[in-house]
């Protein structure tokens, strides 16, 4: 069964080598950085995920923000939204139904960089990521 696999597997690895060195570092797929405004509070964030993309994927954020995340799944797959703190805790870990809106709330205690991403195999490899950065400038 390997074997029989072996071939189309090592394509797809070497096209997944191809696209780390397209975008070394992990930051080209970084869009115009997105801001939730000044002074801590309730925010919301309306985002949309698609194959292999969540807009907008660079937010800016203030140290204290209570974020009410409400994304759109405008694709015909199911996606996720998992969310690391600074420290790579999960602090939240859902599912995106197709074509579905779906409200995650989160809360942003510390500075930091929090990554996100799309847990389903392949998908953050395919720039299905992002990032709050909270505090300073
Ligand atoms: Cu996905």
């Amino acid at each position: 069964m390997y074997k029989k696999n072996a071939g189309p597997l090592m394509a797809f690895f070497i096209f997944l080598a191809v696209i780390f060195l397209v975008a070394p570092g992990g930051c080209a797929h970084l869009q115009k950085p997105v801001s939730t405004g000044p002074g801590a509070g309730r925010k919301v964030v309306m985002m949309t995920a698609k194959s292999y993309k969540f807009t907008p994927n660079n937010i800016r954020a203030a140290e204290g923000d209570v974020i009410v995340f409400s994304i759109k799944n405008i694709s015909s797959v199911t996606h996720d939204f998992t969310l690391k703190d600074p420290e790579g805790r999960k602090i939240a870990d859902r599912d995106l139904p197709a074509g579905k809106t779906t409200v995650i709330k989160a809360a942003f205690p510390e500075a930091g960089i929090y990554e996100f991403y799309c847990d389903i195999d392949f998908h953050a490899a395919l720039g299905m990521k992002g990032r709050v950065v909270v505090g300073g400038k």
